[in-house]
């Protein structure tokens, strides 16, 4: 028997899959289709273990799906747009398609070398013309059924990577690429009107059965549908005496609580505050902190945990309910952007409103209390207010009973009560007030002030406006003549921006902002379906076919940008009749990261970055690949562990020697040591017995598995089947295993087998011993999933009483042909405390009936 060696056996067979093409897909294939994805890198270059586990799993899927006669599209590309490709490129003089090309040739090849099977041939890389072309053409098509607006607002300003951001990209206030403090500034920019769809979002979250929770959670707190009312608090003149007739509203929640506002607050970017202060004495004051108050982000204003800080602006409001006055402040607490940037405060209710009265010496007006609460017996038939202050520590902000609030005191309060309905329904009817609905999620930005993306298919003219370039005109290509170290950016760059008029002829400029990168990444997943398609972004008819993903596998980074975003894009596209599903990804597996050996994150700086190439050089891939889907549950972290590396490879080399003995060709290396001539036939037919039985009970198992998404324990029952595999061997000599008997039939089966499971995470090494040991022509990747029998999985149980002194102490279940060393294992340990402190001086095993223990 020749040695297993990766470094021979792995270029030979990519070379060899490559020629035959046994990875691109047919398209009149009658088979039944599957999708299956994993999540596009980023071009950075050298791959990282995220890389390796995240396509280790994908190609798992996709092996298996093919062998179980799926035709099964599994594609790969690139997101290729981006900041680092022009930072390098500054950095180093060059260009960035130049950069990206590169590393996208790197991966590509290191990829190859994974023995990951993609079909190359649809491969999509962003930042290739006849790609970004059709992001245009979308773009242009969402702009004419009135999903693309520009305009004014303050938006997130990176001040490191020079361009606006999303709000999806802003992370507890700072970028969620350089990890900069975020800024506000107001501009004019591009959006996409996700919010058109707020509502659908929320609900097909409940269509994703197979999502993991988590991230519909996270996607339904990002969308953040809210249920409440607009309740209008009429301002006071200056002099704090006479109503003015004009209102300020509110959004709110909690309308059963308007009798316990004690003070009303607005954002310092709130519109009206420079005229609620004009002229007064508190002008000064409340400009100047407003001022400082807008660097606060809106993620850390949501932060319940920070502290707050306001001024009061000397003007007042009329409570709608009760008509008392009540104090304006500005606070830092309260978000532009979300209701109508005006909040009723109640302390008593809300834990913001509290730490808030706290600090400034409000009033805590206990207005729904528990029925525990000390003050309950007292005040819970109080309609007027009569305490206005508590003791409390922290709001109460459940569901209660409402006190001192005039006729609606004893009702339930909370949100969505009674009291809350009844309020709303008196606002409604004295014109006060109006239910409505509040989401958190906001329309996405997408413009951005840098070179390498998809550039905004518009022009702006001074006679006609902001211009659509016309579809026959597409793609706007990038200028390759930039020098981006120099300072020049597309705005600058003249023969670029300089164009006519599309409507008058006139001279114009062009739109210079190129589009979020997160644009490229919603789609690309339609157009591998049709990638070479030159008259549109894909036909309905191919995309109808293949899609939506039934598997899609990634990173949990993307719970909510990417995901939200391409869940969007599909029902737009939808509503613009372009495919018929309404969600992209069926099934979603969120990927675990892999951590190093002490559970830190692999970082450059911290040094402790593992290199898969390194290890592919030492073990080959296929080890790395199995020792990957070893290591834990996918969705699970993981602890990067060298000897799971050297174990991984000794089990192959286990296997490698295994697979050849089965089939009686592993010469001088055979498990077998016994004497050919004294076997004990009984003994024969029971190892044969057992192996079979082995079989398909981890066929069964390691089906299962994969089905659920657990490799990590399909890999383990694989190991089972060998440990069963080596007892067999050792009891039957390689003639047993050559003739025609049925032990020779099982061995065979058995050789095939364990191939074909480990097909999926070892392919290489698997093909080499399906052609060379098992002498068969074709790869067994066009070979099919095993088949297994569930009644020959299980093997005959009988049930013996376990008897202790020839006292019956319990009873064990244990397979019909079980070994006696077997049973006495099981019975000892069912036993085990009537055994505590004696010695066994006799052990009786009577087959299918009983053991007996002898104790002394
Ligand atoms: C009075 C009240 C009393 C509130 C109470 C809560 C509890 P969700 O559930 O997230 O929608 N709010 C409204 N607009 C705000 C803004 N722009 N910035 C900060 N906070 C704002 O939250 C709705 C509640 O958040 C609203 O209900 C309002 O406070 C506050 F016991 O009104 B509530
Ligand atoms: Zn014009």
């Amino acid at each position: 028997m020749k040695a297993y060696n990766p470094h021979e056996i792995e270029p030979r067979m990519q070379l060899d899959w490559e020629e035959k093409g046994i990875y691109s897909i047919d398209e009149t294939s009658p088979a039944p289709r599957k999708y299956v994805l994993e999540m596009l890198p980023y071009p950075s270059g050298d791959i990282h273990m995220g890389h390796v586990s995240n396509y280790t799993y994908g190609d798992l899927v996709a092996r298996y799906s093919r062998m179980k006669g799926y035709n099964v599209l599994h594609p790969m590309g690139w997101d290729a747009f981006g900041l680092p490709a022009e930072n390098a490129a500054i950095k180093h003089h060059s260009h960035p398609a130049v950069w990206t090309y590169d590393n996208i040739d790197t991966q590509r090849a290191s990829f190859k070398v994974m023995g990951f099977s993609y079909d190359w041939d649809r491969t999509v890389s962003t930042c290739d013309p006849e790609y970004y072309r059709w992001g245009q053409w979308i773009f242009l098509e969402f702009w004419k059924r009135g999903l693309v607006e520009r305009r004014n607002s303050p938006v997130n300003w990176c001040p490191s990577c020079n361009t606006v951001l999303a709000n999806e990209q802003v992370i507890g206030g700072r970028c969620w690429r350089c990890d900069s403090e975020v800024e506000k500034r107001d501009l004019t920019q591009w959006y996409f009107k996700i919010t058109d769809y707020a509502q659908e979002l929320l609900d097909d979250l409940d269509k994703l059965a197979g999502w993991p929770e988590n991230v519909k959670q996270q996607q339904a707190n990002w969308i953040g549908r809210s249920e409440g009312a607009n309740v209008d608090f009429e301002l006071v003149d200056v002099d704090g005496t006479t109503p003015t007739g004009e209102m300020i509203t509110v959004f709110t929640t909690r309308a059963d609580t308007l009798f316990g506002c004690s003070f009303f607050v607005l954002a310092p970017e709130y519109a009206g505050l420079e005229a609620l202060v004009a002229g007064t004495p508190h002008e000064q004051e409340v400009m100047e902190f407003a001022e400082a108050a807008k660097k606060v982000s809106a993620v850390e204003r949501a932060q319940g945990d920070r502290e707050k800080h306001g001024v009061f602006t000397g003007r007042y409001v009329l409570n709608p309910v009760n008509g008392e006055k009540v104090p304006i402040w500005v606070a830092d607490y309260v978000v532009a952007d979300y209701g109508t940037g005006a909040v009723m405060a109640v302390p008593c209710g809300d834990e913001r409103d509290f730490e808030f009265a706290r600090k400034y010496e409000l009033p805590i007006i206990p207005i729904i209390l528990g029925e525990d609460d000390p003050l309950f017996e007292q005040l819970k038939d109080e309609k007027a207010r009569v305490v206005t202050e508590v003791d409390w520590d922290a709001a109460y902000d459940a569901q209660g009973i409402l006190v001192q609030s005039g006729e609606y005191t004893g009702m339930v309060g909370g949100k969505h009560s009674p009291a809350e309905e009844a309020i709303v329904a008196f606002l409604e009817k004295e014109g006060k007030g109006k239910r409505t609905v509040e989401f958190r999620l906001r329309d996405w930005l997408i413009s951005r002030q840098r070179y390498w993306g998809n550039p905004i298919p518009a022009i702006h003219c001074p006679k006609c406006g902001v211009v659509p370039v016309p579809e026959e005109d597409l793609p706007v290509r990038l200028p390759e003549d930039i020098d981006l170290a120099a300072g020049e950016t597309l705005a600058t760059h003249e023969s670029f921006a300089r164009t006519t008029c599309p409507q008058c002829g006139g001279e114009a400029r062009r739109e210079t902002d190129t589009m979020d990168t997160f644009t490229c990444s919603s789609w690309y997943y339609m157009r591998y379906c049709d990638p070479h398609n030159d008259q549109a972004p894909f036909s309905k008819e191919r995309i109808n076919a293949w899609m939506p993903v039934d598997q899609y596998i990634g990173g949990i980074e993307h719970a909510i940008l990417h995901l939200l975003y391409s869940r969007f894009f599909t029902k737009a596209l939808r509503d613009m009749g372009m495919l018929d599903f309404d969600e992209p990804f069926t099934n979603l597996l969120c990927q675990g990261m892999v951590l190093d050996a002490h559970g830190e994150v692999m970082s450059k700086s911290k040094g402790n970055v593992v290199s898969p190439e390194e290890m592919i050089d030492a073990y080959g891939a296929d080890t790395v690949r199995v020792a990957m889907l070893f290591m834990g549950p996918p969705d699970k972290e993981k602890l990067w562990n060298e000897n799971g590396l050297e174990g991984m490879y000794k089990f192959l080399n286990k296997i490698w020697r295994q697979v050849h003995d089965l089939v009686g060709k592993a010469g001088d290396d055979t498990y077998y040591a016994g004497d050919a001539a004294a076997v004990d036939e009984a003994q024969v037919q029971a190892a044969v017995d057992k192996l079979l039985r082995e079989r398909h009970r981890v066929v069964g198992k390691v089906s299962d598995d994969i089905e659920r998404n657990q490799y990590n324990t399909a890999v383990a029952a694989i190991m089972e089947l060998s440990n069963a595999t080596g007892e067999f061997l050792r009891k039957t000599s390689p003639e047993m295993r050559t003739d025609d008997s049925k032990a020779a039939e099982v061995a065979r089966d058995v050789a095939e087998t364990i191939c074909k499971l480990l097909a999926v995470m070892a392919p290489h090494f698997t093909d080499e011993l399906w052609r060379e040991a098992l002498g068969h022509e074709q790869s067994i990747h066009l070979e099919e999933w095993p088949e297994y029998d569930e009644k020959l999985a299980v093997a005959d149980e009988v049930e013996l009483a376990v008897q202790v002194n020839g006292k019956i102490k319990a009873h064990i279940m244990v397979a019909a042909d079980a070994a006696d060393e077997d049973i006495l294992t099981i019975a000892k340990g069912a036993v085990a405390s009537a055994l505590e402190g004696k010695s066994i001086v006799k052990e009786i095993v009577v087959p299918k009936r009983l053991v007996n223990l002898v104790v002394k």
